[in-house]
């Protein structure tokens, strides 16, 4: 019996900072229907799904920082696209901006099954940019100063077979695809914003999409895994980001892309058992892996 998951990438177009979150919750039921029409039994929406991308602004006024993050999921405004999913039966990832009941930020991702249930939810580990304001960039990227890291990487049992999630710069590394691998993971779900200039170092600007691509490729194949990544994109407040949101499989190869930086879905069906053939193969961790060899990456950084 195949175990096979039909996977919707939820792309979403820009998000400006008028819109409100009933605006955008709208445009996730759109989504929502568009995958439940195309068979989908999942939908990935993109990191910090409800609001722009805020890093990219210096904040001083803590008050003003908190209004882009939720204190509950599902809150009042997020409840309607938990209440359609379990009416249409199928289930959602969405990244968002969380702050706890003890002052906690993060940026995280929850994973949700199709009666509407909260399966999992994971905390950015991989923090990208600065903490302290940098006037010299055209705009900032300030994760470093609104979010915590997270604890680790987590996998759950849903949708027929093992899932973990990662956001956005988490993808950059292979230590994120490599213990999600080792606990079992099937099916990789990444939100992603990625603005188009990289400030350091504008050498990299056209090589957006294609470094986007290597990682996640190389990522599922090197670990015999489905990968779902996917962008908010488009002119989102003067500031461009990548789009080319996919779905790829545990041969590398990309299954599903979308082609515009607009609101788009990407469908592909997965069978999970496509993962055995490289896990079973070249990639049998538990007879090819040589641990004792790769101890540098373990061992403490030299400033700790
Ligand atoms: N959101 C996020 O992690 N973006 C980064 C931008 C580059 S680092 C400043 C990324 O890795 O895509």
């Amino acid at each position: 019996m195949t175990r096979a998951v039909t996977v919707g990438a939820g792309q979403l177009g820009p998000i400006q900072r008028s819109d409100t979150r009933k605006d955008v919750v709208e445009r996730l039921l759109v989504l929502l229907h568009r995958a439940h029409g195309a068979g989908c039994d999942l939908v990935v929406f993109p990191e910090l799904a409800l609001t722009t991308f805020f890093p990219r602004w210096w904040m001083e006024d803590q008050a003003e920082t908190d209004q882009f993050f939720e204190t509950e999921m599902p809150g009042p405004e997020t409840k309607p696209l938990f209440d359609k999913a379990r009416r249409l039966g199928i289930g959602f990832s969405l990244g968002y901006a969380e702050l706890t009941a003890d002052g906690h930020h993060y940026n995280t991702q929850v994973l949700v099954d199709p009666g509407g249930r909260v399966v999992g939810s994971y905390r950015k580990v991989h923090l990208p940019g600065h903490a302290e304001h940098e006037p010299w960039r055209p705009f900032q990227h300030l994760e470093r100063r609104y979010f915590e890291a997270g604890d680790g990487f987590h996998v759950w049992p849903a949708f027929g077979g093992t899932v973990g999630m990662a956001i956005c710069n988490d993808r950059r590394w292979p230590e994120t695809y490599r213990v999600l691998g080792l606990a079992g993971a099937e099916l990789v779900l990444i939100g992603y914003n990625t603005p188009r200039h990289y400030p350091p170092d504008p050498g990299q600007d056209r090589l957006g999409e294609f470094h986007n691509h290597l990682v996640m490729q190389a990522g599922a194949y090197q670990n015999g895994m489905f990968v779902v990544g996917v962008a908010k994109c488009g002119v989102e407040e003067g500031v461009e980001m990548i789009g080319e949101s996919a779905v790829y499989a545990p041969s590398g190869q990309v299954l599903a892309m979308c082609g515009t930086q607009e609101d788009e879905l990407a469908v592909a069906r997965c069978d999970l058992d496509w993962c055995r053939r490289y896990r079973e193969t070249v990639f049998d961790f538990a007879r090819y892996r040589q641990p004792w060899a790769y101890r540098a990456i373990t061992d403490p950084r030299d400033e700790e």
